[in-house]
């Protein structure tokens, strides 16, 4: 089974599905478009945080970094006037300097992770998108900022006036994943930001015709119509795109099977999901505990 994922709400889901089936059957291909270099460190967050999910150590409070790390590092910096836009962590810190000095001796970011995957004694296959860099990058009136600043320092604050992947048009479909897409037959789309996390990884050449071959589910990450977390409301508006699940299905419609929604979902109607031969199934979506997590994911697994 594959899964794809971006931050927060995918995680979840994939927490619940390890309850359920094996690591060793569950690949991940992950969102690399809020990926950023930060004091000679490169961070791939979504990446970091399905290693840690993996690994056992994620802090599922936060839905990222590592459960009980330290800042001192971060602060030792800030105190000398280096303000990072990501707050690191020094574990966590750790791992991204290791992953910098194999890309630096010239791993891929594929082999990057499966080495640190490896380390970590992870069975599970998680497998960035692509190896090459792409850049989620804000228009804000203030000027254009990345993503992690629009959404961190600022905290998603600023108008957003438009967005663009830096890179994605040269990035290609990362040979990890192509070859698990070739063997795999399920898909399932997670419940990320469709913008941000899901959205790089549709953009990447190849990827919508795959799955048009598949058996897709994709799991909405909007109620209403507002989304459960993050900032996917303002950067759909941005695109004129409804702030719903009929805008996430709008996006989605032309590779999906089955669209899931949330049952106190009052603005999608499943009829007009199906009047395009996509099944709608109502679900409880809130992951806010590991029971939830769990129920959602058996009720998922079914619909296969
Ligand atoms: N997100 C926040 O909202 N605030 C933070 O301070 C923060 C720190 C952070 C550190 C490391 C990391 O890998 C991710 C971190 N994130 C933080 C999450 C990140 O900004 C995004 O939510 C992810 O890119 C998921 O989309």
């Amino acid at each position: 089974m594959i899964i794809l994922s971006g931050g927060t709400g995918s995680p979840k889901l994939i927490d619940g599905l390890r309850k359920l089936i094996p690591d060793e059957e569950i690949s991940v291909i992950v969102n690399t478009g809020e990926d950023i270099w930060s004091s000679g460190v490169f961070i791939t967050p979504d990446i970091d945080t399905v290693l840690y999910l993996f690994a056992g150590i994620l802090d599922k409070n936060k839905w990222w970094s590592i459960v009980g790390d330290t800042h001192h590092t971060f602060q030792q910096m800030k105190e000398l006037g280096q303000n990072e836009i990501l707050p690191l962590g020094d574990r966590d810190r750790a791992v991204n300097l290791v992953r910098t000095e194999m890309l630096n001796d010239g791993l891929t970011l594929m082999e990057a992770t499966d080495e640190i995957s490896r380390r970590f004694g992870i069975k599970a296959n998680i497998i960035p998108m692509s190896d090459e860099t792409v850049t989620a990058m804000i228009e804000t009136p203030e000027g254009r900022i990345h993503f992690q600043e629009f959404w961190v320092t600022k905290k998603g604050i600023p108008e957003v006036l438009s967005f663009e992947h830096e890179g994605a048009e040269k990035a290609k479909l990362s040979p990890a994943a192509k070859s698990v897409l070739e063997k795999e037959d399920l898909v399932i789309i997670g419940p990320s930001n469709p913008m941000t996390s899901i959205g790089p990884i549709l953009a990447l050449p190849e990827m919508k015709e795959i799955l048009k071959s598949k058996k897709v589910i994709a799991i909405s990450p909007i109620i209403g119509n507002a989304p459960v977390s993050g900032p996917a409301g303002k950067l759909m508006a941005s695109k004129g795109l409804e702030v719903s699940s009929r805008g996430v299905a709008e996006l989605y419609k032309d590779f999906i099977d089955i669209f899931v929604y949330d049952i106190r979902d009052d603005v999608l109607n499943p009829e007009e999901l199906e009047a395009m031969g996509i099944q709608a199934i109502a679900l409880d979506t809130m992951m806010t505990d590991e029971e939830k997590r769990v129920n959602l994911a058996r009720e998922i697994l079914k619909l296969f």
